[in-house]
């Protein structure tokens, strides 16, 4: 890793810049707590210069290339970033904590958002509507022009693959702010893109803090669309700043995802999905199976198989690749801390926990897995999006009850149900309120093709498919009247 790479600037216009201000923030390692490198310390001026850059490449040669040569540029893109692959992951892994193994695998995704965006470039069709006589009327898809995009720190790449992916694909200007604790992969992918042949001002990167950068972009009068991911707070605060300038917003605000577990479900299927669904990313996945409602026939088996998986869990730095790397930040470490001891005092039962390895620098964010039993309906640690390794079980006498407590939260992002009974798949498919609903598996290996997006707390719009596309522009109808 060069020290360019640790010691981050905006990108704005295809240049490397500092912040306005001269300002620095730190980068800290999750794996020893050290601090490794910087980045910029964007404010409103910084954003002002992105968003006016982004308005002159909207307004000029990127507005008005052909979809067939954006298509072009993004598949270069894709074919560099897939080259690049390796040294992207080490990035990601060092920034975010994540094993180095799930960080190649999100290198990967970000490759294939292009791909798969850079293939619909040219090929999102309007509609001519049958009018009546004398007329007729057709429709147009339009880029918005310039989008601001608000990216967390648990996926990066992969967040930003699919909202900037599509965003560019449908000839919009983006503006990005990714998230103060994890920001080096997106600059080096921002430079990759120039590299690609993508115009000054297409994509600009702008780092720094929410309250500052992150505001700012939400609050410009420039910015025609808005792309949030993140908490459902900030979420609210970031929609409550666009409608000042009324600007469309996406949210995508996370969740407190279930999984029901039935009496004739495949258990032997189910169990490794059911950890794989908490574990990945150290539970810091917005579409974690977070609870796992279990038919009370069952429960003790499960519960049984599930400890004994969760003991063997091991967490420790990310370059070790195990099970789990730490949590992001010393912060999230004690947000996960506070649900902890708050299931401790309201004296919920400890099934299992995993274990952090002995060589895991002591200054490190880690957390050990925990599996919790009984956790009732109205405890706070079956409500309220942990974001960590811990998995709440609750029993269910049958399936009326399964599902008012699969709905029983202000979330609805994902839901995944294990049975054999068919016609059961299908009633709670359509009953459970989400955005995604897996049936004998959990996520379908998250392919981008697959529209992602919640109701409720857990948000409104869509990413990821080709329904994305849809979002990122606005639809023109025009009536030609020629009797
Ligand atoms: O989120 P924030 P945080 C959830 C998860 C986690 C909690 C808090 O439950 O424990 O949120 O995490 C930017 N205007 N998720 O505090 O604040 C910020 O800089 C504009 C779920 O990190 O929502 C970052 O880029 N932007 C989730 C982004 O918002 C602002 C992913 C997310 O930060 C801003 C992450 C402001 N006023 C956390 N304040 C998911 N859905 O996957 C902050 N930001």
């Amino acid at each position: 890793m060069t020290p360019d790479t640790l010691h981050g600037q905006h990108l704005i216009d295809n240049q490397r810049r500092a912040a306005v201000s001269g300002e620095t923030l730190p980068v800290i390692d999750p794996s020893t707590g050290q601090t490794c490198g910087s980045i910029a310390r964007g404010q409103a001026a910084d954003i002002d210069l992105a968003v006016g850059a982004a308005r002159r490449a909207a307004d000029g040669e990127w507005g008005r290339m052909a979809p067939a040569t954006r298509s072009r540029l993004l598949l270069r893109l894709a074919a560099v970033v897939e080259s690049e692959r390796e040294s992207l992951a080490q990035i990601e892994s060092l920034d975010t904590g994540k094993p180095i193994g799930q960080a190649r695998a999100d290198a990967g995704a970000l490759a294939r958002y292009f791909e798969y965006y850079a293939g619909a470039a040219d090929k999102l069709h309007g509609q001519t509507i049958p009018y009546q006589p004398g007329y007729t009327v057709l429709t147009v898809r339009e880029p918005h022009g310039v989008t601001g995009h608000i990216i967390p720190w648990n996926y990066p790449m992969q967040i930003f693959g699919r909202s900037v992916g599509a965003a560019l694909a449908t000839g919009n200007a983006c503006v990005v702010k990714p998230a103060e604790d994890a920001c080096l992969s997106l600059l080096r992918v921002a430079e990759l893109a120039a590299q690609a042949g993508l115009p000054a001002g297409a994509l600009n990167i702008v780092t720094g803090l929410g309250a500052e950068a992150g505001q700012a972009l939400a609050e410009h009068p420039g910015v025609d669309h808005l792309s949030f991911t993140g908490s459902t707070t900030t979420g609210r605060k970031v929609a409550q700043a666009a409608a000042q300038h009324h600007c469309p917003v996406t949210l995508e605000l996370g969740g407190k995802s279930p999984q029901l577990v039935f009496e004739d479900a495949d258990l032997d299927a189910a169990l490794p999905v059911l950890v794989a669904a908490i574990i990945q990313n150290a539970g810091q996945t917005c579409s974690a199976g977070s609870r796992v409602l279990v038919h009370q026939s069952l429960h003790e088996t499960l519960v049984e198989r599930l400890a004994q998986r969760f003991a063997a869990l091991r967490a420790g730095p990310a370059h070790a690749d195990l099970d789990l790397g730490p949590l992001v930040s010393r912060r999230q470490l004690q947000r996960v801390w506070d649900f902890l001891s708050d299931a401790q005092s309201s004296g919920l039962s400890v099934a299992a926990q995993g274990t952090v390895v002995e060589s895991a620098p002591a200054g490190g964010f880690y957390q050990a897995p925990v599996l919790l039993d009984r956790v009732p309906a109205n405890n706070r640690l079956f409500q309220e999006e942990i974001f960590g390794p811990v998995l709440v079980v609750t029993p269910f006498a049958d399936e009326a009850q399964a599902l008012a407590l699969a709905n029983a939260t202000r979330y609805g992002l994902v839901a995944g149900i294990w049975t054999r009974d068919g016609a059961r798949q299908l009633r709670l498919a359509r009953a459970l309120r989400a955005g995604q609903v897996f049936i004998n598996n959990y996520g379908a290996g998250g392919g981008v093709e697959l529209p992602f997006g919640g109701v409720g707390a857990s948000g409104h719009g869509r990413e990821k498919g080709f329904e994305a596309l849809y979002g990122f522009t606005a639809l023109k109808t025009v009536a030609i009247r020629h009797d």
